[in-house]
């Protein structure tokens, strides 16, 4: 059977189940996923020398890695050409491009050191997301920065967040498209503190400082990412899932949560959290990732959890409510794989939420019909979503197989290996 006809019968399955793939691929078209630059270089960005710090590591040394801006943009360049869909690029304030001789410090940035992204991001039609980068500074202070008790430290933080949100606002204004800007911070402690609140009581008043530079709520979405525990801040970390989502609940009008499904206790699932989240907040944010044992930010797979949260996405329509992000950094393989794999199992995830019969499976809940409940779940998982994949990534130009590991090699024994 050719891929025409196998998608056709695949169609005909469907829609007697009530599924209609050709609105599914219309509708994954059109969301957008932020496409995260830190896969390309290891999470360490043109702005210092030195090591990844905040609790976050990368580990492998898999040849390739981009270490210019140029390199950068044409690794991210040759993985859209191989993913399906509608991409976002989400950058890091550490990635700012400064002309030779003009170095300005992370509270000095101004929306000039990224107009070369901007530029990228025209070119390819698409919005920006961004990150203020509280890592990897020298002015990181005992493992601390917006919740530090040095206020010398805690004023340069907040007025890097500060610029970081007026350079959300040229991105948004740019490009013509929301600028979602995410909050992470590392800190936390090693060992048991003497003092749990007094850092977060600091951590709220200086997010709330960096709120107060004035933006458009319609063009820079401010996001706080809460976290569980980092390396080297095992015992206490400030921005807590309580803290982050309670600040969140508080200024509703300001900015919004994200969760990182890295960022939890490992029995804990996202998938569970988001229509929570759901019930109160208008807006979310999630990153995408895939911990092992821990916050280990593998490559995103087509597995059962990610499977869950894009399900929880699409049975609850809330396409223009949730931000989709990707967050991981695996340095141990070739990277513009990394990328591509993570984008396309997303990819993936979403067009078979979307392809599945959700409104049959919740009356069958609300009817109580466990038991079919249980069989029509197993039996949604054996339809041909594999020939729908194929259809949708051929009308995306790019291809339904493996057969894109081919281009990634040449392009390793090219570009990346001379590098
Ligand atoms: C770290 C957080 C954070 C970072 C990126 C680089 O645990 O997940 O989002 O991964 O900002
Ligand atoms: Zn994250």
């Amino acid at each position: 059977m050719t891929r025409e006809e196998r998608y056709e019968s695949a169609r005909e399955l469907y829609a007697k189940i009530g599924v209609d793939t050709e609105k599914a691929m219309e509708t994954l078209k059109e969301l957008p996923v932020s496409l995260h630059c830190w896969q390309g270089d290891d999470v360490l960005g043109f702005d210092h020398e030195g090591p990844l710090t905040g609790g976050i590591q990368t580990t492998g040394d898999y040849p390739g890695r981009a270490k210019t801006p140029e390199q950068l943009m044409a690794d991210m360049e040759k993985v859209m050409s191989l993913v399906p869909g509608k991409i976002k690029l989400n950058l890091h304030a550490c990635y700012a491009i400064m002309e030779p001789g003009q170095f300005a410090d992370r509270d000095q940035l101004e929306p000039k050191h990224f107009a070369k992204w901007v530029e990228f991001a025209k070119k390819h039609g698409v919005g920006i997301d961004f990150n203020p980068t509280f890592f990897s500074h020298d002015k990181v202070k005992d493992g601390l920065t917006l919740s530090s008790p040095d206020e010398e430290t805690r004023r340069f933080w907040i007025n890097h967040g500060k610029a970081c949100i007026r350079i959300s606002q040229y991105f948004a204004e740019e490009t013509g498209v929301p600028c979602v800007m995410n909050i992470w911070t590392g800190d936390g402690f090693k060992d048991i503190p003497a003092d749990r609140m007094g850092p977060r009581m600091r951590y709220k008043d200086s997010i709330e400082q960096i709120l107060s530079e004035p933006y458009d709520y319609n063009k820079v979405k401010p996001c706080v990412e809460s976290k569980v525990f980092g390396i080297g801040v095992e015992a206490y970390t400030v921005g807590s899932a309580e803290f982050s989502l309670s600040f969140a609940a508080a200024n509703t009008d300001k900015c919004m949560p994200l969760m990182d499904n890295g960022h939890y206790h490992p029995t804990e699932v996202v998938s569970d959290k988001i229509p929570a989240l759901l019930c109160f907040f208008p807006e979310i944010a999630l990153h995408i990732t895939r911990p092992i044992r821990w916050d280990s930010d593998h490559v995103v797979l087509f597995d059962d959890e990610t499977r869950e949260m894009a399900k929880e996405i699409v049975r609850n329509n809330a396409f223009d409510r949730v931000y989709m992000a990707l967050d991981y950094f695996d340095a141990s393989i070739n990277r513009i794989s990394a990328w591509t794999v993570g984008f396309r199992s997303w990819q993936k995830a979403l067009l078979q939420a979307l392809c599945t019969p959700n409104e049959m499976l919740k009356n069958l809940q609300d009817e109580n019909r466990m038991t079919e409940l249980m069989v029509q779940q197993e039996e949604a998982k054996m339809y041909p979503f594999g020939d729908v994949w194929a259809e949708y990534c051929s009308r995306c130009g790019v291809a339904g197989d493996s057969s894109w590991l081919e281009e990634v090699k040449t392009y390793e024994a090219e570009v990346l290996l001379k590098r």
